[in-house]
């Protein structure tokens, strides 16, 4: 890929300077917990966006995607939007860069990734991160710190691409670790690495390839429902409540959103008691809350699909310790938790099923937990 992107920019701007990238990231536990101030347990993983970047002493942005194969320019002040979706990410990131009081100046860029999209992957998050780390490095000395570049991506989401998201995705592509998944408090953003290298076991993604699209989904509704609940019960955020005060306060709760609330509830204590398992090294307890969080996610927060459900039904069939929709939701992939010895048969089960129920197989993706946003040259 960064031969491919230095080639390209080489023919496009001439000369190359310095090349970037930034990783897409899973959750092992621990959904929409983060806009709630609770925990959440996501890695980077080893696909990425990658970017080649150079100053030009213009007032301007050339960037060209050689995924998507498109050219867009533009300025750096507030009304210089671009339309296209792909080309916000980065005009936020400049904006909020600026706005922070740094500095951008125009230059060029070529970038390429290999996360699949609408996958629940976290590519926006991914590009978010990678240029705000180049931004930062470029442009400002590498000044500002790795937290502020985290929510540099998430105010990128909520300010120009209409996505009211927590801070987990941003602050795993900037914050990754080889071989570590970071236990976040996403409330005081304290935060552990976790080695994860379950002796026995692999972590699969299976990918429903159902269309997985957070701007204008119902994700922003969940979010106002938790917090409506949150005012209700008189508390900053979910975090701060109990299943003894939801209860209380059932009366004044509609239906839905007290749904909403107990799924959330739950997650939030699902997510130390995976801490805890994993620190025994006991991944049974993983998996069972694996499987839980899923059902927690498609009954009560309702933010699954008949296709991962279908998917998760295989995987319990199959015997698998662990599985869950991952992500936002409304598509995209189940993560697994599985016994080396029950891999192939499992995936191949899968495929079959899937591929007999709905005309296409799930993609499989065996992922390998990485480093986050760097120079790569
Ligand atoms: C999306 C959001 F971007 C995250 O902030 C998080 O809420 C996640 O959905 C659900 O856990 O990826």
């Amino acid at each position: 890929m960064k031969e491919e992107i230095q080639k390209q920019f080489l023919a496009r701007f001439g000369k190359t300077e310095a090349i970037y990238a930034s990783s897409g990231r899973i959750n092992l536990i621990g959904e929409h917990t983060d806009y709630n101030g609770g925990f959440v347990m996501p890695g980077a993983i080893d696909k990425c966006i990658m970017a080649e970047v150079r100053t030009n002493g213009l007032d301007k942005v050339r960037v060209y995607s050689m995924d998507i194969d498109e050219y867009v320019e533009f300025g750096l002040n507030e009304e210089d939007a671009p339309k296209q979706q792909w080309a916000r990410y980065i005009f936020g990131v400049c904006r909020e860069v600026i706005k922070r009081g740094f500095v951008v100046k125009g230059f060029d860029a070529v970038f390429s990734g290999n996360i699949p999209l609408g996958a629940g992957l976290s590519s926006s998050a991914a590009l978010e991160s990678c240029f705000a780390y180049a931004m930062n490095d470029m442009f400002n000395g590498n000044k500002i710190d790795k937290f502020e570049l985290a929510r540099i991506g998430q105010s990128t989401e909520h300010n120009y691409c209409g996505v009211n998201c927590g801070i987990m995705d941003q602050f795993a592509s900037v914050f990754g670790k080889e071989n570590c998944l970071i236990r976040l408090d996403c409330r005081s953003l304290e935060y552990e690495y976790f080695p994860f290298e379950p002796k026995g076991y692999k972590l699969v993604l299976l990918d429903s390839a159902v269309k997985h699209e957070l701007v204008d989904s119902p994700y922003n509704k969940r979010r106002e429902s938790c917090e409506r609940v949150a005012n209700t019960l008189g508390v900053p955020s979910l975090r701060d409540a109990e299943m003894a005060d939801l209860n209380a306060h059932k009366g004044e709760i509609t239906e839905e959103d007290f749904k909403r609330a107990e799924y959330v509830i739950g997650e939030k204590q699902r997510v130390l008691d995976v801490c805890d398992a994993l620190k025994r090294g006991d991944y049974e307890t993983v998996g069972k809350k694996m499987y839980e969080t899923h059902e927690g996610l498609s009954k009560y927060y309702e933010v699954s699909c008949e296709e991962l459900d279908y998917l998760n039904d295989i995987a319990k069939e199959c015997g698998v310790t662990g599985s869950r929709i991952m992500g936002g939701g409304f598509g995209g992939c189940t993560i697994n938790l599985v016994k080396d010895e029950l891999h192939d048969a499992f995936i191949e089960t899968a495929k079959k099923k899937f591929a007999e129920k709905y005309g296409h197989e799930p993609k499989v993706y065996d992922v390998i937990i990485s480093d986050g946003a760097r120079r790569v040259e």
